[in-house]
């Protein structure tokens, strides 16, 4: 029996098994390994297949490498505002799009204030908390600042994570000396599209600083945007990219573009028009397939959603979100709201660490058949 969802065989490089996605006792029984080596083609087939099918498909591999139903929450905060050297299309903190989106620039936020905003997010039920800063790169003078918040708030019993642009080796260092658990580092998309994206670094640039968050030992936090003008094709290349480092991030952000008026890219989709819901909900289920074990994370662009369209991005796999009233410049959906679907949708806030499901190995008598259980704790 070869296929995606076996471990007893290899996984085919050309074609996807056909007829096992519409099986649910297959699917309840089956083993799933977690399998990053996906050939390109085989993520592209994933992106083509029914949806139901292929949100079937990812639920099954999501519980069985998580607790069902729990989710992680995560609370983002800018510690640095407005007026960033990069000319990232999108973005409104970007400086050269300052005349136009108006973005009031604000000098590094203090850190008796990240201290009171970290204090807030851990009341609520957050586990983690992320600093966003619009730099380039953090400078000399900016690493014992980023260093004291990394002690400050992990002496709060959070996990944090960190997104300050470009790192070197160094600072990769200084930052996992300092306890850091995450560093935030999106490729937003294909090497081939990044060039209408952003003008001031590379796709190289991008994954440099990946590769030394890797080798510095921070958890890794790296995704994308999806809504931007790429096409599938984009979609599909930006994930194969996660999937040919030598381990996938542990954290994958999905976001759904916010457009920005006075950004390039924002105030093309608002003229030309959005790109469909359900395309973002098909990216974060083929995320979940190829990435079985990392956070998915429901990012940017929740605001503008319905209950109905958050269950299905739920439904395909993604287990954790950005919580509290605020991203960096733009608005979140509340907290009151947020508090009331998890409600609806049964689910709850995962408070500790992450962990994956206990995997219980399971021997058919009759067939022989080896397989894994996972155990809800
Ligand atoms: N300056 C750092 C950097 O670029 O890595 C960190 C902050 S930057 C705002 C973090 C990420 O937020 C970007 O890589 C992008 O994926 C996402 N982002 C920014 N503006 C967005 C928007 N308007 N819609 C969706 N995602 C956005
Ligand atoms: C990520 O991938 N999304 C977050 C976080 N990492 C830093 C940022 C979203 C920003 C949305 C636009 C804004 O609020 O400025
Ligand atoms: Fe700067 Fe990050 Fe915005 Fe790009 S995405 S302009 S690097 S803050």
């Amino acid at each position: 029996m070869a296929g995606l969802l076996s471990i007893t065989e290899p996984t085919p490089t050309s074609t996807l098994p056909k007829g096992k996605y519409f099986n649910p006792e297959a699917l309840a029984t089956e083993a799933i390994e977690p399998v990053n080596n996906y050939s390109r083609e085989q993520v592209a087939q994933l992106f083509e297949l029914p949806l139901l099918d292929l949100l079937s498909q990812a639920q099954a591999i999501h519980r069985q490498h998580f607790i069902a139903n729990e989710v992680q929450i995560s609370t983002l905060l800018s510690i640095k505002t407005g007026n960033c050297p990069e000319d990232c299309g999108y973005c409104s903190q970007s400086g050269h799009h300052r005349d136009k989106t108006k973005l009031q620039a604000e000098k590094r936020l203090e850190i008796d204030k990240v201290i009171a905003a970290a204090k807030r997010a851990k009341a609520t039920g957050s586990s983690r908390f992320c600093m966003g800063a619009a730099w380039k790169h953090p400078s000399a003078k900016d690493m014992p600042y980023v260093v004291e918040l990394i002690k400050e708030v992990k002496g709060l019993g959070l996990e944090t994570c960190m997104t300050l642009g470009m790192l070197n080796p160094e600072q990769a260092g200084q930052l996992a000396d300092a306890g850091l658990d995450y560093y935030n580092h999106n490729l937003d998309t294909s090497r081939s599209y990044y060039e209408q994206v952003v003008s001031t670094r590379s796709y190289d640039d991008r994954l440099d600083t990946l590769n030394n968050v890797r080798d510095s030992g921070i958890n890794v936090c790296s995704g994308n945007i999806v809504g931007m003008g790429e096409s599938r094709d984009d979609r599909v290349d930006w994930l194969y990219e996660l999937l040919k480092m030598p381990k996938a991030p542990e954290s994958i952000p999905v976001n759904l573009l916010v457009p920005i008026a006075g950004t390039p890219i924002g105030d093309k989709v608002l003229a030309e028009g959005e790109l469909s819901v359900l395309e973002w909900i098909r990216t974060i289920a083929v995320t979940r397939i190829c990435c079985p074990t990392s956070y998915v994370r429901l990012s940017a662009g929740r605001e503008s959603l319905s209950d109905a369209e958050q269950a299905l991005a739920f439904m395909a796999g993604a287990n954790s979100f950005f919580y509290g009233d605020k991203l960096l410049t733009t608005g979140n959906a509340s907290q009151a709201n947020d508090d009331r679907l998890l409600r609806e949708l049964g689910l709850t806030k995962q408070f500790a660490a992450p962990k994956a499901a206990k995997l219980l190995p399971v021997l058919d008598a009759m067939s022989g058949h080896k397989s894994q259980v996972a155990l809800s704790n």
